[in-house]
């Protein structure tokens, strides 16, 4: 008995992944994406087993992948009797229904994955509330298109069967609950915004990037503090606030959730709140894991991210993080240019950018003195601006 237990709690979901590659897009991009998605199956206790991708102008409407792509997907599910299918875009809620019908195994969707991801990380009241609420935004159309097609094919006054009563009742369900939710999060934020109004006029510094850069290792340097950090996607979903102190100028340090390539809509409007401390802050430390080899994707996936959350308009240090981890990488032989060394990027980023940017090491604590220094002379100047008078201070 208690040797079946054991087997069951080790048993882990097998998955296979489903892509479609666009045109432009390069073998090298669908690989990472690919690897990206393997990489949140992990996170959630999945281990992929296959991956299959097809070409295509886009999706199709009714199965996301070509009706041959699925049958190939279902023979080899069923021949490796597969848990999971795991797509790499958000899939529509009939094209879900219809690929359900068709590999009769549970089938996940980027944004499910990330929503499932969080759901078991959030540690908070708040975090909670917003990962279920955006839990049921996505589930929500699901059932309603489900409702609206049996309600078609049925029509009469008498025909309405229990099944569709039933996801009626679901609905009206979820739609309480979801104003539930709302009404508890309006009761928390108004708890925050209090919290940070007592914070005294600290200038406000907040660390962001891509997830798994290293912001809380970041963080616990800067700030000796012990935030969660390891080497899986989205460690942090909470926002933590410690007040820094260097050569005497105080300033608070936020540290939050990290962004990804096509985070759900859903969940980064229900994460607005969270994000409240890098709408409001002074200066963003914007944090880039230099060692991967798509850093630069990834800088402009956090840069859409800020401009959807209203804060791309501050001022912006970049920090390039994991420089013991750097590899000059021959991604292509006819672009000698992605094989830069870590000093030529270094020249060529600061000739392109106006903004500071810094290399560092927070693992092995390279360059960690520099680091703070520059951030020294930020919030001072900012200090400065702030407060003409109390300069003499620092
Ligand atoms: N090689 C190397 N690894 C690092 C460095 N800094 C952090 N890491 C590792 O990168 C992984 C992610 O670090 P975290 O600090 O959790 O990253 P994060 O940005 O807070 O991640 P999320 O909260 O998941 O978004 C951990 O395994 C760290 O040990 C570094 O300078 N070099
Ligand atoms: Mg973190």
């Amino acid at each position: 008995m208690k040797q079946k237990f054991y087997d069951t709690a080790l048993k882990q979901e097998t998955a296979v992944l489903v892509g479609i590659i666009t045109p432009g897009q390069t073998d090298e991009q669908t690989k990472e994406y690919l690897e990206e998605l393997e990489f949140l199956v992990e996170t959630a206790g999945g281990k992929t087993v296959k991956s299959f991708t097809q070409r295509m102008q886009r999706p199709e409407r009714a199965t996301f992948v070509g009706t041959g792509k699925l049958e190939e997907i279902q023979a080899y599910v069923k021949a490796e009797e597969i848990d999971m299918v795991v797509f790499d875009d958000e899939l529509s809620p009939s094209q879900l229904r219809n690929i359900e019908a068709e590999l009769g195994v549970k089938i996940l969707d980027r944004s499910n994955l990330i929503l499932d991801i969080f759901a078991g990380r959030a540690q908070t009241a708040q975090a909670k509330t917003q990962v279920e609420l955006a839990q049921l935004q996505y589930l929500l159309p699901r059932l309603t298109r489900l409702w609206t097609h049996l309600e078609r094919q049925k029509g009469g006054i008498g025909m309405r069967g229990p099944g569709e009563s039933q996801i009626e009742t679901d609905r009206r369900l979820i739609l309480n609950k979801i104003s539930l939710l709302k009404e508890r999060l309006k009761e928390i934020d108004k708890q925050n915004e209090t919290q940070r109004k007592n914070r005294h006029q600290l200038i406000r510094v907040a660390l962001v990037g891509y997830t798994n850069v290293g912001k809380s290792t970041i963080m616990n340097m800067i700030s000796k503090s012990e935030v969660f950090a390891e080497n899986k996607l989205f460690a942090t979903l909470d926002t933590t606030v410690r007040k820094v102190v260097i050569e005497n100028l105080p300033f608070l340090l936020s540290d939050t959730v990290g962004f990804i390539r096509k985070l759900p809509h859903h969940l980064v409007e229900c994460f607005k709140s969270t994000l409240d401390e890098v709408r409001e802050a002074d200066v963003l430390v914007h944090v880039v894991d230099v060692s991967h080899p798509h850093f630069e994707d990834q800088i402009n996936t956090v840069n859409e991210t800020l401009k959807d959350i209203g804060a791309i308009d501050k001022p912006v240090i970049t920090v390039f993080n994991k420089m013991d981890a750097y590899q000059p990488t021959q991604i292509n032989p006819d672009e000698p240019e992605q094989m830069l060394t870590l000093e030529e990027f270094k020249h060529t980023w600061m000739a392109a950018n106006n903004s500071p940017a810094i290399f560092i090491s927070a693992l092995k604590k390279e360059n960690v003195d520099e680091f703070r220094k520059l951030l020294y002379d930020k919030v001072v100047a900012l200090h400065t601006v702030r407060y003409p008078y109390d300069h003499l201070l620092y």
